[in-house]
């Protein structure tokens, strides 16, 4: 719809990009540092920021049977935080979503998850071999990836309440969707003293509900669908 010239074309991609920036997933450990300049990552690839999994180099953290720490560096007032995972040693479909209710993350620094709860339909055992993604989402629509690579063990530990804490002034809510459609009630949870001890996450134990995550799941389609017409409205 919109004709861009290609100067025109790079000077917006530019400026966006310098606007989005970026986030990093520091637990588990990321597939690799999509920041680094001259690593040719770049963060807004689908589905994990163009770093190839299922290598035998792949770095693969142990994470519990019933869902482990994630600890995420944000930098932006506020962005949108949906967390998928996709099961299999070099995985394609990130097809569960550990945030049936997206979350909307304030503040600039570490949001740390002691324990992100699995949905029920996901069954996992020793060994099993899965991959996160974890996906951003700004107020212009554009959004950015990166994965982590996991094994699941019966022996694995969540962090230790010393290395999960949040920045000061870093916080999130759970973005409720209504099955009808429109909107969004917000509802508080995790948020900080300014101490550096956190209290995120909807909880330690439990399994989302199924009828949660269909909701989740039209949801993220759309947000999938918005991202390729972004895409594909500036002509790439
Ligand atoms: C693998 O992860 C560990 C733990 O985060 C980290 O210390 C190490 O540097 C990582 N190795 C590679 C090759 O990324
Ligand atoms: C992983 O899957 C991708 C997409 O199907 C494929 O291109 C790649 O070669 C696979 N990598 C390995 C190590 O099998
Ligand atoms: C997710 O995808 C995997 C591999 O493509 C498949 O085996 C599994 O049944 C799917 N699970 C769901 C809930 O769709
Ligand atoms: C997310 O948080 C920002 C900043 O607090 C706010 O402006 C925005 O309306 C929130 N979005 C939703 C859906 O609650
Ligand atoms: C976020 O915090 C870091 C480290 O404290 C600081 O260098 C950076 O400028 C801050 N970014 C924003 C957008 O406030
Ligand atoms: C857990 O078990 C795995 C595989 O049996 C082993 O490689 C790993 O070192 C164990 N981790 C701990 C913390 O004991
Ligand atoms: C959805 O909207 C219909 C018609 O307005 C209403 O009858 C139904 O109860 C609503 N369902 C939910 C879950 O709000
Ligand atoms: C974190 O909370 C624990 C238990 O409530 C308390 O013992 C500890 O001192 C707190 N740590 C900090 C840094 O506030
Ligand atoms: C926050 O999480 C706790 C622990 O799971 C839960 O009991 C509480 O209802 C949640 N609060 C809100 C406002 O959702
Ligand atoms: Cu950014």
């Amino acid at each position: 719809m919109v004709q861009l010239t290609t100067t025109t074309l790079a000077g917006l991609l530019t400026t966006v990009q310098l606007a989005t920036a970026h986030f990093s997933i520091d637990y588990p450990s990321w597939r690799a540092n999509s920041l680094q300049s001259g690593s040719g990552f770049s963060q807004w690839v689908y589905p994990c920021a163009g770093v190839p999994g299922g290598l035998s180099t792949t770095n693969r953290t142990d994470w519990p049977l019933t869902g482990g720490s994630l600890k995420l560096d944000l930098h932006h007032p506020w962005t949108y935080v949906f967390v998928n995972l996709g099961l299999g040693e070099n995985v394609t479909n990130f097809n569960y979503t550990l945030t049936p209710n997206f979350w909307n993350e304030t503040g600039n620094g570490t949001l740390c998850i002691p324990s992100m709860p699995l949905p029920a339909d996901l069954t996992v055992t020793d060994g099993t071999k899965a991959s996160l993604q974890v996906v951003t989402l700004g107020d212009s629509g554009s959004a950015l990836y990166n994965c982590a690579d996991i094994t699941f063990r019966s022996n694995a530990t969540s962090l230790p309440s010393s290395d999960c804490a949040n920045s000061p002034g870093v916080s999130y809510a759970v973005v409720n969707q209504e099955v009808n459609g429109t909107t969004t009630s917000s509802s508080a949870n995790g948020t900080t003293s300014g101490s550096g001890n956190s209290t995120g996450g909807s909880g330690t134990s439990g399994k989302n509900s199924g009828a949660a995550m269909g909701v989740d799941m039209v949801v993220m389609t759309s947000v999938v669908g918005l991202v390729v017409a972004f895409v594909a409205g500036m002509g790439l």
